[in-house]
């Protein structure tokens, strides 16, 4: 570049790329494996929109046998003539522009947008290398750049029939923790988008052999490590996809669309038989945790509409109480999905939606068109309002059974459960409480546990499958009706964190496969009624050692099938050596079970953890192991075999 060239313009180029690399946390979120993901996202989101501009019908991913990550989309590619403000080509501004990408070309606003939207720029200066490929007008045009400076002009390279755009990227190892990308989580992110994004396909493709990461948990038809994810009906096959594995309660996906005063409002919906809501809502194609304005108004529109349908219809009688929201959003699986210019995110985690216009516009779009649908359907709308008022008299019933456990409480003091073995601290931070798979490891666990801050509350068998289960009669076990009181939170609506009495919930079970089910009746209890806990992280799962080694007076515990391969070639595989195999946590004694799963300073724990981006996919889990359906169940647990260690071989 010659110094005339160098100018103002390209000095502030610098600088921006170079506040990026100073503080990557900023515009990626993170430099851990998450922020890294976010880096193809962000390359795709581009390409997303060059779909919803109407010019891109596939877009193509290949992580690369060198972990470097390919782009290709079939649109018009990025403008390749100069730039007259900036005096070099667009794709060059592209590529080196902070915050460029906000709103080209004028009109239409830029839809998705990753994490924040900032796009191509952050991703190249976050990169060892990029290279970009153009074609447009019949030729190919092809710029490279390194750390985000273009180290070759934009060239023509050569004819092409085709347009579209392609970017290869290189995440820079001296920026991110972690530099192996995982199929599985890409594989989540791009569903999303091409179920968000009707028509638009998308391919994944992992080239890597045999690497870290490159594995895909389900064995859904995989031609290789390829999978094509297009869906016509975009949301709509969305909710299909939510309500897998479980019945619905009728045959059609109720759907509205349309625009209200600049906003665009998607809703797709379909109840099925069970309890729980799956509702997930999102702005500009990104996932919207927290909710805000545009659930608020969906929220209102169907209770409203629901309500005054069942009153003309004399489903509910004048003397009755009207249904509540969450009478009628039970066993409700919902996609809620609004494009709007200019977002606003609040709270903590700047996942809420705060703009106030997209309240009464996705309220008035659905209010409308499912007032409509239910005049049309009769039937379906019948048997909604029928199970909405089941769960009103269920909710009635289950108000009624806590009122007596609250009465009791109120009348006992705290009345904790009897088979609590709880600890005398009563600061939360420093207390613990081990949820004992079994009377015999309760016992030995109340005998050795420290009695200040660890409390053991035993569990007779298996816990009540929440799943399938209603509010009443899940407050009527006694097994949960234990913890709950223990814990302290109380659950759902009225669950507070405040109130909880110790800061690490310790699942401790078997390592065997019933152990494995008790975990995972747990995690669903607790996933459903008191997610915050988890999202917390104050839920861990114990593990217990799979095998004792004594030699010469000498003894280890060892925790995985590895682990003691590793030993054993280490101390020699000789004849004295005694190898004992736990086949539950009842065969070690206390001080064992101390020692080895108890004992603060030589414990392992696994902390539970929630990962909010894929929690659609979490939801589908919880229902393919805890629901109905056996086939979709035998489907997961052989395809997640493989990720499983401790599985005992015996059973
Ligand atoms: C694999 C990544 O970035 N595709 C892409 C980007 C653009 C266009 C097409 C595009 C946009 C417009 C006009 C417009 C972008 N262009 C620009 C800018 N894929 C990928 N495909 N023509 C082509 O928005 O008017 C920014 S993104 F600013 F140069 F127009």
């Amino acid at each position: 570049m010659s110094d005339k060239n160098y100018g103002a313009d390209q000095i502030q180029i610098l600088e921006g790329l170079e506040a990026v690399r100073k503080r990557p946390g900023m515009y990626i979120g993170s430099t851990s494996s998450r922020g890294l993901h976010h880096l193809v996202y962000e390359i795709v989101d581009n390409a997303v929109d060059e779909a919803l501009a109407g010019y891109c019908t596939t877009i193509d991913v290949s992580i690369n046998p060198d972990n470097s990550v390919t782009v290709i989309d079939d649109g018009r590619g990025i403008p390749t003539e100069i730039n007259k403000k900036k005096g070099i080509s667009s794709v060059e501004v592209v590529f080196t522009i902070l915050h460029a990408g906000g709103k080209f070309g004028g009109g239409g606003y830029k839809v998705s947008g990753g994490l924040h939207g900032v796009g191509a720029s952050v991703v190249n200066a976050l990169s060892e290398w990029l290279e970009v490929v153009v074609e447009r007008d019949g030729k190919q045009f092809k710029q490279r750049y390194e750390k985000g400076k273009p180290v070759t002009p934009l060239e023509e390279c050569g004819t092409s029939e085709r347009t579209g755009t392609t970017v290869t990227f290189y995440p820079d190892r001296e920026i991110f923790e972690e530099t192996v990308f995982d199929y599985d989580t890409l594989k989540t992110r791009l569903r999303e988008m091409a179920f968000l994004t009707k028509g638009l396909k998308i391919i994944l493709r992992d080239k890597r052999e045999n690497a870290e990461g490159a594995q895909d948990s389900e064995i859904i038809k995989t031609a290789g490590m390829v999978k094509e994810f297009h869906y016509e009906g975009g949301i709509k096959e969305y909710v299909k996809y939510l309500n897998k594995g479980k019945t619905p309660l009728y045959d059609a996906i109720i759907y509205c669309e349309g625009t209200k005063e600049g906003v665009y409002v998607e809703v797709a919906m379909q109840h099925n038989d069970s309890y729980n809501t799956s509702e997930y809502s999102f702005v500009n194609n990104i996932i919207t945790p927290e909710g805000g304005t545009h659930l608020t108004g969906f929220r209102n529109a169907i209770t409203k509409t629901f309500n005054d349908y069942a009153r003309q219809m004399k489903l509910l009688k004048d003397n009755e109480e009207n249904l509540t929201g969450e009478d009628i959003r039970e066993g409700l699986s919902a996609i809620i999905s609004i494009k709007i210019s200019e977002p606003q995110f609040e709270g903590q985690t700047k996942q809420k939606l705060g703009n106030s216009v997209a309240r009464p516009a996705v309220d008035g779009i659905v209010s409308e068109q499912l007032t409509y649908f239910l005049e049309q359907n009769p039937a379906v709308a019948k048997k909604i309002c029928e199970k909405a008022i089941l769960a009103q008299h269920a909710r009635d019933a289950a108000r009624k059974a806590r009122d007596l456990t609250r009465r009791k409480s109120a009348l006992e003091g705290w009345s904790l459960p009897g088979k609590l073995a709880d600890c005398s601290d009563k600061d939360p931070r420093k207390c613990e409480i081990f949820i004992v798979e079994g009377d015999s490891a309760g016992g030995s666990a109340k005998t050795a546990r420290n009695r200040a801050t660890q409390a053991i509350l035993p569990l007779r068998g298996k816990i009540l499958n929440v799943e399938k289960s209603r509010l009443d009669k899940i407050l009527g076990n006694a097994e949960i009706r234990a913890m709950i009181t223990a814990f302290g939170t109380n659950i759902s609506e009225e669950f507070d964190i405040s109130k909880l009495r110790y800061h690490k919930i310790i699942i401790m079970t078997d390592a065997d496969v019933d152990g494995a089910h008790i975990d995972t009746l747990m995690l669903t209890f607790l996933y459903r009624f008191m997610p915050e806990l988890i999202r917390q992280g104050y839920v861990y799962l114990a593990t217990p050692p799979l095998y004792k080694l004594e030699k010469n007076k000498q003894v280890w515990y060892v925790y995985s099938d590895e682990e003691l391969n590793e030993l054993l070639a280490k101390v020699g595989r000789d004849q004295n050596n005694k190898i004992q195999r736990y086949k539950g946590l009842g065969e070690m004694d206390a001080d064992q079970l101390y020692d080895t799963t108890m004992d603060p300073e030589k414990r392992v724990l696994k902390r539970v953890c929630i990962n909010e981006e894929s929690n659609s996919e979490l939801d589908v889990t919880f229902t393919t192991l805890m629901g109905d359906d056996v086939e979709p169940r035998r489907e997961f647990i052989e395809a997640n075999a493989k990720y499983v260690k401790n599985l005992d071989k015996n059973a």
